[in-house]
């Protein structure tokens, strides 16, 4: 009689997150925003979920899309650039992007020599181009047919022109203050990125499904009011169109009378930044008391 198999399905939800490195704290914190709680382990390598079915796998960020396409994790948060430099090698799109979560932004720029009399992408062709994401990059050429060799390093491409290892490189630049620290100039984007939320593309089942769909219902909202704010203010009936106009990034505002009084109170969710300079714009078009309130939470 051959033995009983039984196939143990998994009932919590595992996201894998960077462990230590640009993403790991805006990812510990995004999660935290909304409501999970974890207990640590001594390795620091898995936490369990307290507050929710949902444990943490703490890794290097190139592990994660790998994490996933294998079923170790259900979503990880890593960034555009690590996960479409995966699928670009493998030549498979073995994950989808679930959300982009506003931070770790940066973009995968070739970039020439100060003194490379740039001419355009076609530039490129017969060049030595070093760069740690080679899918990509063939892609790129590929794409614009150029023929050109790629010299592929795990770091410091930066200086890999001045050490004579290539022509020109192709890396990830945020500020572009490392660009210009190696006499090096952006020429050229290849991919704009940021950190996201990836999971499978087949999604999840049972329990792990309804978990996956809470954390994006709270994740939603924590994305949703990161700018967001609530503005109070009152005006007069014939000052009102005017400010409306110049709340296009608020949701239908909420105009009320006010008791005793020919003056409306309007308070509208606005999504763009509330700077003092749009307070006294919209105070020379009428607005009188005006309040800027943080959110708290909000759920759709
Ligand atoms: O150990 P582990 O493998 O997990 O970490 P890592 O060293 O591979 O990754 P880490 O922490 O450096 O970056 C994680 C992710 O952050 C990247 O995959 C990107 O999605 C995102 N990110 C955002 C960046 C940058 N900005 C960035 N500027 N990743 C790297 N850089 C590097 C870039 O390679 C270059 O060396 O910073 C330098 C350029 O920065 P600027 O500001 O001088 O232009
Ligand atoms: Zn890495």
């Amino acid at each position: 009689m051959s033995p009983t198999v039984t196939t143990a399905v998994r009932d919590r939800l595992r996201i894998a997150i960077q462990k230590s490195g640009r993403l790991s704290d805006p990812a510990r914190d995004l999660l935290r925003a909304a409501g999970l709680t974890w207990r640590e382990s001594r390795d620091r390598l898995f936490c369990f979920g307290e507050s929710l079915a949902v444990d943490l796998l703490l890794v290097r960020d190139d592990d994660i899309p790998g994490l996933i396409a294998d079923g170790v994790c259900d979503i990880g948060i890593v960034g555009r650039n690590v996960l479409l430099e995966q699928s670009a090698q493998t030549e498979q799109t073995r994950y989808v992007e679930l959300r982009a979560l506003g931070f770790g932004a940066c973009r995968l720029a070739l970039a020439v020599p100060n003194e490379f009399d740039w001419q355009g992408t076609a530039s490129v062709a017969g060049c030595r181009i070093a760069t740690s994401y080679p899918g990509l990059l063939a892609q790129w050429l590929r794409t614009h047919g150029i023929d050109a060799a790629i010299v592929t390093l795990s770091g410091s491409v930066e200086i890999a022109p001045r050490l004579g290892q290539a022509d020109i490189i192709c890396d990830l630049v945020s500020s572009g203050a490392t660009l210009t620290a190696n006499q090096l100039k952006p020429v050229a984007t290849l991919l704009e990125s940021e950190a996201v939320l990836a999971a499978p593309p087949d999604g999840f089942a049972g329990a792990r499904a309804e978990l996956a769909d809470l954390l994006l219902r709270r994740i939603d909202g924590v994305l949703k009011i990161r700018d967001s704010k609530l503005l109070l203010f009152q005006a007069t009936r014939s000052a009102i169109p005017a400010l409306l106009e110049m709340l296009s990034d608020a949701e239908t505002p909420t105009v009320t009378a006010v008791h005793d009084s020919d003056q409306l109170a309007l308070q509208a969710l606005c999504h763009g930044a509330m700077t003092w300079q749009r307070l006294e714009d919209l105070k020379r078009a009428g607005a009188q008391g005006l309040l800027v309130l943080p959110i708290e939470r909000m759920l759709a």
